[in-house]
């Protein structure tokens, strides 16, 4: 697969808001970081609560891997058998036999208690096995978690665990729960794992089609989420529009040209700016003074020292003015990266209107004074029209930039949409699985 598209269309949603572009990124991960073809099919045990699906793995084990019980729910936590990359797939590692076919099994906590983890799990996985019992095939619980996994087109097989029980006596079972689910029973397993080996088997065979099969799911699954996020984009778009309009129509009543304040915002910051570094020049000076002086018994001091050493690279013969140039060029660098990111000196400047026209206070004496000598007619202390007029501005302008999805502007609707087709247009392993799919 040509990862490319993915890796931009993920460029892309990382610029935008986290809370709305996350249903899009978990899975594009998958087709970014799934191992490549040396690795093994990695199949998630999937159901409710108590249908067998810890039991499952251990009759597959041979042995009891992970905890089964009668308490519901007992699996928590992720459990992982096989061999992946942990980074790509978190939980805990089961230890005993090698699984099937050097498969990698996924045993999961119930879809009703952790839903959120395991649709992280189902972002990740090849396929699912879809466990019901005979007591538990037919609610509302069961039929959730069925639609989450087919919305994601993730290849699936139907697992009916009956344990110890013995199934013909289950009369028109199969039939019933090929109709609740829409899907015929693949394997019926009990206290025997052997048909579900059997399975296994055949899964094993055709595993560069189903892994191939799944990263055209996932692109797909993951485009539908993207068109959602650029609809979200647009929708945001229009009304930060909206409201930064309200601010400059109050502006205009006030006759305060508004990118007069801004520069004044970006004036004080400048001046803060200056004696933040004048400031950090100083401590540091008079550190190198008590140094000199052999007075560098206070803790708080030799820690700084410590620290400051450990992050110049050598100590030559002049290791006071190193050190001196070295914190001097930290602290110029941290407070221009500070200055210069647009997110933070816009957010900074809307603060500072809040700060000075939204809580009804007075704007600072730097503004005020800016103000003043443009306008010398303006007494921003007695003109109440003007407040309000500045205060119901201030609102909207920080009320538009947190409708804003994209503050920085870096990321069209268009742009989003475009990835996105990229994305679902490439989004196949074929190349790299089909020579050793047999
Ligand atoms: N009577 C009895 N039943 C048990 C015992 N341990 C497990 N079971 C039952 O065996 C079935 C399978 O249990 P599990 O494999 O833990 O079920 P699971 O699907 O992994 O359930 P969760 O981990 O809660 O999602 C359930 O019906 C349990 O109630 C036990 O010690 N005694
Ligand atoms: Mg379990």
């Amino acid at each position: 697969m040509d990862r490319q598209p993915a890796r931009h269309l993920h460029d892309l949603l990382v610029a935008l808001d986290a809370i709305v572009a996350i249903p899009a990124l978990q899975p594009l991960e998958r087709l970014i970081t799934r191992p490549g073809s040396g690795d093994a099919l990695i199949t998630a045990i999937v159901g409710t609560s108590g249908v067998g699906k810890s039991a499952i793995v251990n009759a597959l084990a041979g042995t009891e891997v992970v905890t089964v019980g009668p308490l519901r729910p007992t699996t928590t936590d992720v459990a992982v058998w096989g061999d992946v990359d942990a980074g790509y797939l978190p939980g805990t590692r089961v230890l005993g036999p090698e699984p099937p076919h050097h498969m990698v099994l996924v045993d999961t906590p119930a879809g009703e208690h952790e839903p959120g983890t395991v649709a992280t799990v189902l972002d990740r996985v090849d396929s699912v096995a879809f466990v019901v019992s005979p007591e538990r095939y037919a609610d509302a619980t069961t039929a959730t978690l069925l639609a989450t996994i087919r919305d994601r087109g993730i290849p699936m097989s139907v697992v009916l665990s009956v344990g110890a029980r013995d199934p013909s006596g289950f009369e028109g079972l199969a039939g019933d729960v090929n109709v609740k689910l829409g899907m015929p029973i693949d394997v019926t397993v009990g206290e025997d794992a052997n048909p579900l080996r059997l399975l296994f088997d055949e899964m094993a065979r055709n595993r560069g089609h189903i892994i191939e099969q799944r990263d055209r799911a996932a692109a797909a699954y993951c485009a539908r989420q993207v068109r959602e996020v650029a609809d979200v984009l647009e929708q945001r778009t229009v009304e930060s529009q909206f409201v930064a309009g309200k601010a400059d129509e109050a502006f205009a009543r006030a006759r305060v040209d508004r990118r007069q304040l801004a520069a004044i915002a970006d004036e004080e910051w400048e001046v803060a700016a200056s004696a933040i570094v004048s400031m950090a020049a100083e401590a540091t000076d008079r550190a190198i003074g008590e140094l000199a002086a052999g007075v560098a018994q206070d803790e708080v001091f030799s820690r700084t020292v410590a620290v400051a050493a450990s992050a110049l690279p050598s100590i030559d013969q002049s290791p006071i003015d190193d050190w001196h140039r070295a914190t001097t060029d930290i602290a110029l660098a941290s407070i221009k990266r500070q200055r210069l990111h647009p997110l933070r000196s816009r957010a900074v400047r809307g603060d500072m209107w809040r700060l000075s026209v939204d809580l009804d206070r007075r704007p600072t004496g730097r503004v005020r004074k800016a103000l003043r000598d443009r306008l010398p007619d303006l007494r921003f202390d007695r003109n109440s029209a003007l407040t309000v007029a500045l205060r119901d501005a201030g609102s909207a302008r920080i009320a538009a930039f947190r409708t804003d999805l994209d503050p920085s502007r870096r990321v069209s609707a268009a742009d989003l949409r475009a990835a996105a087709d990229a994305v679902s247009a490439g989004g196949s392993l074929t190349g790299e699985v089909a020579g050793d799919a047999a």
